[in-house]
């Protein structure tokens, strides 16, 4: 039956997907269609059960159908939908997101990541007066035009696109830099002194799989955009309510001048936010000149799950009981692969992890290249059929939730057992 899914979906949806990493195409199989998800679990349209790793790419932190979400989204849906007007509970959620992030004094709600992103990007343009940006090789951002640019051939030098459709112009105003190479930065900022706008970086990036900043490094990328009159954005999307409740700037302690914000804010429903200080957002119109707008932004049931999702989070601070799982989970899979006689290494920052088929250390996009494709593959087909859903690429993060209980955490070590000796 999902075969035939599969096959249907591909002749009226691009790659039968509508984002990329779902075709599976990274890990050569068909992907799975799922049904319905539950705690810590998924199950496809044949019934079967699979632990989740993926928690809809990071949102669902609380698991699947968490009951107090549910409970707020259904009442919320009796008073109806979507006004495209102001409503109390968009100032509900901006309290909690201001609560949580010392860093943000005023804060706009948009409809994803990437939504985020790019009026993060076009705000930080427009109170600068500047074009350029600032972008590490190998976060991701979403799919802004701007940060869809790799590096230019020397190291400093203007960026070139990393897709089709985006213009060479524009990707010239986007310099792309090696992650937790401080000099780097340092040498970009004094070569383009005066015409850079903004610094972007996942201060924990998930999208190269795991990447841990090295000691130290953030910190000097706050002195450094300080120094330089640089506004410097933090991607939270990922790790914002997922690191920390105050996300990698409590983490790291580090006050960002703007931040986006997406996934767990919407407790699984469409959105995004950007936000950090006022005298930056107070360029946004209708105040000032930077424009920015959206039909669905602050949708009431969007918020209302976002809402109860931060709600449970600030409530019960659960970021305790994640680490231990994520712990567990990792030195599992870690005295696993050493019986068996298989390099890995994983990068971990609480529950966000990635496993790497690498012995050297991982520190970096090209140190992530490394990892040996082929043996995820493998370790990802067989976690599959054991009923655990990894990530479908090498080069994202795992999710653990709350609903991710010890028995779970022993049954994906299992897997992994039967995953690492099938490579062994
Ligand atoms: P969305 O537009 O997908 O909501 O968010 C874009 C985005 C922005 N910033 C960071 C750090 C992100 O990780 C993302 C999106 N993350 C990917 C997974 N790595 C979403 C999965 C997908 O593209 O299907």
């Amino acid at each position: 039956m999902t075969k035939g899914l599969f096959k249907t979906a591909q002749k009226i949806i691009p790659g039968g997907v509508n984002s990329p990493v779902r075709s599976f195409r990274a890990v050569g199989c068909e992907p799975i269609f799922i049904d319905r998800g539950k705690g810590s679990r998924i199950f496809d349209v044949n019934g079967r059960a699979y632990i989740d790793l993926v928690s809809s790419w990071g949102p669902l932190i609380l698991g699947h159908a968490q009951p107090k979400v549910l409970a707020a989204v259904k009442s919320a849906l009796d008073k109806g939908v979507s006004f495209g007007a102001c409503t109390p509970l968009e100032i509900e959620l901006a309290e909690l997101i201001i609560s949580a992030f010392p860093s943000i004094e005023k804060v706009r709600l948009v409809n994803s990541g990437t939504e985020a992103v790019m009026s993060a990007i076009r705000l930080a343009r427009g109170y600068t007066g500047r074009d350029k940006i600032i972008k590490f090789a190998g976060c991701y951002h979403g799919h802004v035009d701007s940060l869809l640019v790799k590096a230019g051939s020397g190291l400093a030098t203007f960026g070139s696109p990393n897709s089709l459709g985006i213009p060479r112009e524009l990707a010239k105003e986007t310099i792309v830099l090696p992650f937790n190479d401080a000099a780097a930065v340092e040498k970009a900022l004094t070569k383009y002194k005066g015409k850079i706008a903004a610094l972007i970086i996942e201060p924990i990036p998930g999208n190269m799989g795991v990447v841990l900043p090295q000691p130290g490094y953030l910190q000097k990328l706050r002195k450094l955009t300080k120094q330089y009159d640089v506004v410097l954005i933090f991607d939270e999307v990922i790790s914002g309510f997922r690191a920390a409740f105050g996300g990698a700037q409590e983490v790291f302690g580090i006050e960002a001048d703007l931040t986006c914000l997406g996934k767990i804010i919407g407790g699984g429903f469409p959105v995004g936010a950007f936000g950090g200080k006022r005298e930056i957002m107070n360029c946004l119109a209708p105040l000032g000149g930077v424009y920015q707008a959206g039909t669905l932004s602050g949708n009431p049931i969007a918020v209302t799950a976002g809402i109860a999702t931060l709600k449970i989070l600030k409530a019960k601070n659960i970021y305790r009981q994640l680490e231990e799982k994520g712990n567990k989970l990792a030195e599992g899979l870690l005295s696993t692969a050493r019986a068996k006689k298989v390099k890995i290494t994983i990068n971990r920052c609480g529950s966000l992890l990635t496993l790497f088929f690498t012995d050297r250390p991982v520190i970096d996009f090209p140190s992530a290249k490394t990892s040996n494709l082929e043996k995820f593959k493998i370790f990802f087909q067989v976690m599959l059929k054991q009923g655990v859903y990894l990530p479908p690429s090498q080069f994202e993060a795992w999710f653990l939730a709350t609903a991710h209980t010890p028995a779970d955490i022993e049954k994906i070590i299992l897997a992994a057992g039967k995953g690492l000796g099938k490579i062994s």
